[in-house]
């Protein structure tokens, strides 16, 4: 019997939810997220209708651009609770298609349809149903990606989007996503597929068609092991977002030690912005801030602090970095390294959704 995974995710989830209650906004270009203020405004698009993403709009593009892009568009503000309450439903109907469910934050999920589905067909009629139930019932359409693994259904549901459904059996991995760029790989994002490219992996056929050793020898073991599994559909553990990464850091020896604590918290500032913006394009929210500090004579103290739930504050960490330096500062000895270090991962949209929770809860 295969091992088949439904790949649920709901359409410009935010959106639609926001249609579904006006109809003044169908078939219009909408976008959910902060006020432009006619093109001034701060903050970001939460998520652009169908309609809007015609006119380039995507989640996290600043407001002000969406604005001269698309400045007949309407926008409007978040209206958290109701996407959780429609959130709910939503997974409410998926849990009773299979006891095998995992969420993947509050507009997609995972469905282990294995022991009720003997081939892809049948799981196709599945998804047909779990689509017409969530439709009849919610009144917003999803995409259902339908894979041997998480990650290839988690792939195919966002090659037919909004409101399709995308099949990859363990014979058709390479004619289905072969064609597609390496970054439709979750993980691998605007910057990281940078990496793969300058080594000459840029599309998914790339991967399928070296062997491991070749990809070992490109990447290094641990990312060769994952993207082989990923592309010949090996593993079917849970999505990662982030290799399995448990922490990102970054650290600077300096070229001549030194006790000037200007230019050593310049370099701080420096690596916390690398790896804010890293963990930004990766949608990576971390609990603990790390700073190691060496001493003339190697002697290393590392010191950390945690926040209580995952964030993405490149700020607030990099003022816990500056208290924690302090304490060094009477310290008589130059400093020769200093590194940061966040960890207590948890990765992409899921905690974002969770620190949404936590928003309206608040
Ligand atoms: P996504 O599933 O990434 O996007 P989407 O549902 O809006 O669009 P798609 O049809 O491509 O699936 O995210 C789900 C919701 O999470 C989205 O409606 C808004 C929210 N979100 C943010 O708040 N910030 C973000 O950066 C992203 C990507 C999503
Ligand atoms: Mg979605």
């Amino acid at each position: 019997m295969p091992v088949i995974i439904l790949h649920v995710d709901l359409d410009c989830f935010y959106a639609s939810v926001e249609k579904r209650d006006n109809l003044a906004y169908a078939g219009k270009p909408l976008v959910v997220g902060a006020d432009p203020k006619g093109g001034i405004g701060r903050g970001v698009v939460l998520t652009a209708s169908y309609e809007a993403r015609k006119f380039g709009l995507h989640s996290g593009m600043p407001i002000s651009r969406a604005f001269k892009l698309c400045p007949q568009g309407t926008y409007i503000r978040p209206n958290f609770a109701k996407y959780i309450a429609a959130s709910k439903r939503v997974m409410a109907i998926l849990k009773t298609y299979s006891a095998s469910y995992q969420s993947g934050g509050l507009d997609e999920a995972y469905l282990d349809v294995s022991g009720r589905c003997a081939s892809f067909t049948e799981a196709e009629a599945l998804a047909n149903a779990i689509k017409a139930e969530i439709h009849g019932t919610i009144g917003i359409t999803c995409s259902i990606g339908i894979g041997p693994t998480n990650v290839l259904a988690k792939i195919a549901t966002d090659l037919h989007k909004p409101d399709g459904i995308t099949i990859i059996t363990p014979d058709t991995i390479q004619d289905v996503i072969g064609g597609c760029d390496i970054s439709a790989i979750p993980g691998i994002g605007k910057k990281t597929k940078q990496f793969y490219y300058d080594k000459g992996l840029m599309t998914i056929n790339d991967v399928f068609t070296s062997p491991l050793p070749d990809l070992v020898f490109l990447i290094g073991p641990r990312a060769a092991k994952w993207l082989h599994g990923v592309v010949h559909g090996i593993g079917g553990g849970p999505v990662s977002e982030h290799h399995g990464r448990k922490s990102i850091s970054k650290e600077r020896t300096f070229s001549e030690d030194t006790a000037d604590y200007d230019f050593i918290m310049t370099k701080l500032r420096d690596l916390n912005k690398k790896l804010h913006d890293s963990i930004r394009e990766k949608g990576i929210f971390y609990k603990t801030v790390t700073l190691k500090i060496r001493f003339q004579g190697f002697e290393t103290f590392v010191r950390s602090q945690s926040f209580t739930r995952a964030v993405q504050d490149e700020a607030k960490a990099f003022a816990i970095i500056a208290i924690m330096v302090d304490a060094f500062k009477k310290d008589t000895r130059k400093v020769r390294l200093v590194g940061i270090k966040l960890s207590n991962i948890e990765g992409g949209s899921r905690s974002m959704q969770k620190t949404i929770l936590d928003f309206v809860k608040a």
